[in-house]
């Protein structure tokens, strides 16, 4: 974990930030290794601290030797600790530290309060080996639970067994836990990018949407393949084709030095200059890891610019309301020149 604290501290160096307070669970397991309900860490040009309760101060104690570990109780707070190291600025990652907080620590420290947010998620970005074989894994998983479920789907299921039957081989085979809550959709309901399973029984003639992943050593996983029960119609395989085209376009061109906008760019085109730009509302994909939503950012408005051994999705759709929607989603290492696809699943049309 050494190097990813050094390369904080390098940050925080650049900004003439004397301290960082670490709030987000993420961004602490990240440095630490430690998964606690209750932490605190401070990061300082020469000091890192780890301040936590009873429960969890031996195991911190167990983790590196890179942390003065320090228990807190109700008798000395993180307040009380921030008090007494006193930095001329202190930074907070204000997307996370409560109202309730920030007024409680204004009031009792000297120190000027700046924002520290995305330091961390910055240095996230790009993966050291031990984050990308995590990743690896819970894709690879991924890939099995969908073999298993070619085998599984047939007509008369309902959406909510099909989603329980991808989160118990996930579970089954190695997954820690969810990455997020599976989507399976069917039917008209394919039109909802996130829409939730139900009861719904998956008919003939349907096209279904999974969309799940799983967490491997803290990492997590992501990928959606939309799939025909039984037959299709011209229309659903014209739709599945241009969805197909625009993703593998965006897998084709993404490299490192890439700026996200663009990779965004070639996938759109490709989807409105076959007439449904309106129909694809959402980005062309996120980076993933501890979070299955994290830096960068693959949209029109993106500033990202893609680094190598970052781990991005490349998931266009199409929806139309009331009919169907495809998407189809993989999930990729940037390398120098390319992606390395950690999905392997088929993602020609299906019909089962
Ligand atoms: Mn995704």
């Amino acid at each position: 974990m050494d190097h990813r604290i050094d390369k904080v501290k390098s940050l925080l160096r650049s900004k003439d930030i004397p301290a960082l307070l670490v709030s987000k669970k993420e961004n602490q397991y990240y440095l630490s290794g430690l998964n606690s309900s209750n932490c605190h860490i401070v990061i300082t040009d020469d000091k890192n601290y780890l301040l936590t309760d009873f429960r969890y101060f031996e195991a911190a104690q167990d983790l590196t030797g890179s942390f003065e570990v320090v228990l807190i109780n109700n008798e000395y707070t993180v307040i009380n600790f921030l008090q007494e190291l006193s930095p001329a600025k202190l930074a907070l990652e204000e997307k996370t530290v409560t109202l309730k907080f920030y007024k409680e620590l204004k009031d009792s420290v000297k120190s000027s309060l700046v924002s520290g947010d995305d330091i961390i998620e910055q240095t996230r970005v790009v993966k050291d080996e031990a984050e990308l074989n995590a990743i690896s894994k819970a894709a690879a998983l991924n890939d099995l639970c969908f073999e298993h479920i070619l085998n599984y789907l047939k007509p008369g299921l309902s959406e909510i067994e099909v989603a329980l039957e991808i989160e118990m081989f996930l579970k089954k085979n190695g997954a820690e836990g969810l990455a997020f809550d599976t989507i399976c959709v069917s039917g008209i309901r394919t039109s909802l990018p996130h829409g939730q399973p139900t009861k719904k029984l998956i008919e003939r003639g349907e096209f279904i949407t999974l969309d799940f992943g799983c967490v491997v050593d803290g990492y997590c996983s992501d990928m959606t393949r939309t799939v025909a029960i039984g037959s299709i119609t011209q229309e659903q395989r014209e739709i599945y084709n241009i969805v197909l085209e625009a993703q593998k376009a965006g897998c084709s061109v993404a490299r490192a030095g890439l700026a996200c906008k663009e990779v965004d760019k070639v996938v759109r085109d490709i989807i409105s200059n076959a007439g449904f730009g309106e129909e694809f509302g959402h980005g062309t994909g996120h980076g993933v890891g501890l979070e299955v939503h994290e830096a960068p950012t693959l949209n029109p408005k993106s500033d990202d610019i893609l680094l190598e051994n970052s781990v991005i999705t490349i998931e266009p759709g199409i929806y139309l309301p009331k009919k169907f929607g495809v998407r189809i989603e993989d999930l990729a290492i940037i390398t120098s020149s390319s992606i390395i696809n950690k999905v392997n699943s088929n993602k020609e049309l299906i019909i089962i």
